[in-house]
């Protein structure tokens, strides 16, 4: 008698993955189960040094693939542990990386960006549209870089700041709100210093706020739709993935509690809004562009993703709003991205 725990496993696009599940058989004595899987043991076989993405899918959706995670192969096979619930019914496949980036960031808090080309804007005839978000844009980065997966949270930001301005509290995981654009700079310098200091940042990065192409490049993370998860002009699947007017209950949620993008970055659609280092200006560049960091000068900072008190619309991939970057709001965070600036 055996007993079979049922892991799913494709065969991976550059080396193979063998998942191992099946209890040892004992054909006489009366079979013993003797330890129950809960994650996923993943081997891959790839050259040595060589770093290699670990892409994972729904059991459900097997073509929503997104990155879990880059391992550099110090040995071949290389066993990677799943460690995330649910492994158990996931897909996987395993890509060769462009190259190793540095690999300095846990992979929990932060998702590496690889170097790309997108479709920045949206179409004419995305429902839902403003004016602002054309005309669509080839954009270029140039550079990969590694984004929080998460917003900023109060325990972050009070760990570096020392203070806590936030409207919501009672829970250090909610996200920080109620910072300035000046705020939400210095919190990056500040965990730049602090990083550097231990050693734990490498030569040549820094924390930043993303530029607004970086942001909506890691918010699509591939995809051209209205929302990183598809069109969904009558709002009717944004609840999975974010908070909003209709479900937020009139207040910030803690960060990660929906599902993340296809590249693992959670609340991009809604929670709070998030702060990026751009001036404003009311449309994009058009054509063709690389590393593009918005206008030198202007009287307002842009911000993006949606937030708890506003309607879905404003959560789409595309929406872009501006504020005088003095002003804050109990709807209005960051996140931070690590990039490389030499
Ligand atoms: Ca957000
Ligand atoms: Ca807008």
């Amino acid at each position: 008698m055996q007993f079979r725990i049922p892991l799913l496993a494709c065969l991976g696009l550059s080396a193979a993955l063998l998942l191992g599940a099946v209890a040892r058989a004992q054909p006489i004595e009366a079979p013993v189960l003797e330890s129950v899987r809960l994650q996923s043991a993943v081997t891959i076989r790839a050259t040595l040094g060589t770093t290699n993405w670990i892409m994972v899918a729904d059991a459900l959706n097997p073509s929503a693939w997104r990155v879990l995670t880059n391992v550099v192969v110090e040995r071949s096979p290389y066993v990677f542990i799943d460690t995330e619930a649910a492994s158990w019914q996931r897909y996987y496949q395993v890509m060769a990386g462009p190259e190793p980036p540095v690999t300095t960031w846990d992979t929990n808090e932060w998702a590496y960006m690889p170097p790309g080309t997108f479709t920045m804007g949206s179409p004419e005839g995305e429902s839902d549209r403003d004016g602002d978000e054309g005309p669509q844009t080839e954009v270029t980065l140039t550079s990969g870089f590694w984004m929080g997966r998460y917003e900023v949270t109060q325990r972050q930001y009070l760990a570096v700041m020392g203070t806590n301005p936030s409207y919501y509290t009672g829970d250090l995981d909610r996200p920080v709100e109620t910072v300035t654009w000046d705020d939400a700079v210095n919190y990056c310098a500040a965990l730049t210093a602090q990083e550097r200091a231990t050693g734990r940042l490498p030569d040549g990065w820094e924390y930043r706020l993303p530029t607004e192409a970086q942001w909506e490049y890691a918010c699509r993370a591939g995809t051209t739709t209205q929302f990183s998860y598809g069109d969904d002009p009558a709002y009717a699947q944004l609840a999975d993935y974010g908070w909003y007017d209709a479900n937020s209950g009139s207040q910030t949620h803690p960060v990660g509690q929906k599902l993340p993008n296809p590249w693992g970055l959670y609340d991009m659609h809604g929670n709070v809004w998030e702060w990026c280092l751009d001036f404003y200006e009311d449309s994009l560049p058009g054509g063709s562009v690389a590393d593009p960091v918005g206008p030198s000068s202007g009287s307002s900072r842009v911000y993006r993703g949606g937030c708890w008190e506003f309607p879905g619309q404003m959560c789409r991939s595309a929406d872009r709003r501006r504020v005088a970057p003095s002003l804050t709001d109990r709807t209005l965070g960051f996140r931070v991205a690590a990039v490389q600036v030499r």
